[in-house]
């Protein structure tokens, strides 16, 4: 551990909030959409919405448990809660479900008819465990799989998480190039090592082969020039955790900067905030804060909880981290 560690912890989480108030104004949008908003140059925004929320809120929890604790944690999304982030309809109504006294272990299992989600809001603010569990890859799925299961019960939502926090810890050791091949790795023995927590923390569902077959595509399109249709044909740019992680995996190991990552997944339209939180997140993690533009840090959010709490918390995570190992 040292302080080039602590920048990437800084990174990672500012780098994420970065991602998520770039893509926020052009949300949802074409390909065609974003270029017409953004052009080729300079994007501009710093408002976050519910990615970085949840994410604070992840932070906030691990902090101040020194590790998980899912009433605490559910609480504390409840708490940060604004609507005016543009929360998913999904995360919506499990929270509001725990907020009138349901279980954080249940709630979750309610929505689309008893499958859970698995949309990418559990992936999208995932940066703190990635960080904070970057040494130890089976607690980091553990964690990751907790943590989602508040307000995503399916395992293609969870193990989306997991493939992100790991990506996240991947890129804090410095690995890019061997990312997808380690990545395989990762997802193969998914089926189920666990059982325990197999059983209490997935409601269907034991296998990822979604996520090998997708990892399989990334590799193949890594090794030629792939023009962005292609890719988003292949990889996908929606709000299923499935459709955006690998997307924004990509999105890092091609580029070779924070920026051009950032811009190159914004770029590519779609669920826009989370694939832009996700690749900042792991580009954060791997450069570290200071490749990300001071103009872009300048730009987001200050505030009770912005960019200066943001640095704080990864800074926090990482003071943990080296008392604790
Ligand atoms: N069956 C069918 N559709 C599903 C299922 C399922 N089991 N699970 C998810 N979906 P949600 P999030 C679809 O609502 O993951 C915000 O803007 C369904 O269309 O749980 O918290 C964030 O910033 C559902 O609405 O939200 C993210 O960009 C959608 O996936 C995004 O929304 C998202 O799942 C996702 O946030
Ligand atoms: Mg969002």
């Amino acid at each position: 551990m040292n302080t080039d560690l602590k920048a990437k912890f800084t990174g990672a989480l500012l780098g994420s909030a970065i991602g998520d108030a770039l893509g926020a104004p052009v949300e949802g949008y074409s390909m065609e959409k974003v270029k017409a908003v953004y052009g080729e140059g300079e994007m501009k925004a710093g408002r976050y919405t519910d990615d970085t929320e949840m994410m604070i809120g992840v932070a906030e929890s691990l902090i101040a448990n020194r590790g998980f604790n899912g009433a605490d944690m559910a609480l504390r999304f409840i708490l940060n809660y604004d609507a005016t982030r543009r929360y998913g309809p999904g995360s919506k109504e499990v929270l509001g479900r725990i907020h009138a006294g349901e279980s954080w272990r249940e709630a979750s299992k309610q929505i689309f008819g008893g499958e859970g989600s698995y949309g990418n809001g559990a992936a999208m603010r995932i940066a703190p465990v990635g960080i904070f569990y970057c040494d130890n890859a089976e607690l980091l799925r553990e964690i990751a799989y907790k943590s989602s299961h508040i307000t995503h019960s399916h395992v293609l939502g969870k193990e989306g998480a997991a493939l992100q926090a790991y990506s996240i810890a991947l890129a804090l050791h410095g690995h890019k190039a061997d990312m997808p091949s380690r990545l395989k790795g990762f997802v193969k023995d998914v089926s189920f090592k666990n059982i325990a927590l197999a059983k209490e923390y997935c409601t269907i569902g034991t296998t990822n082969d979604v996520y090998k077959e997708k990892l399989s595509k990334l590799e193949q399109l890594l090794g030629k020039q792939t023009a962005k249709a292609e890719l988003i044909t292949e990889l996908g740019t929606g709000e299923a955790a499935f459709d955006s992680v690998p997307t924004a995996i990509y999105s890092f190991i091609h580029a070779n900067s924070f920026k051009d990552a950032v811009m190159y997944a914004i770029r590519l339209g779609g669920d826009t905030d989370t694939i832009g939180a996700m690749t900042g997140a792991i580009s954060g993690a791997y450069y570290g804060e200071a490749a990300i533009p001071g103009a872009w840090l300048d730009n987001l959010e200050e505030g009770a909880k912005g960019r200066s709490y943001i640095k704080r918390l990864g800074a926090e995570l990482y003071r943990i981290k080296i008392q604790t190992s």
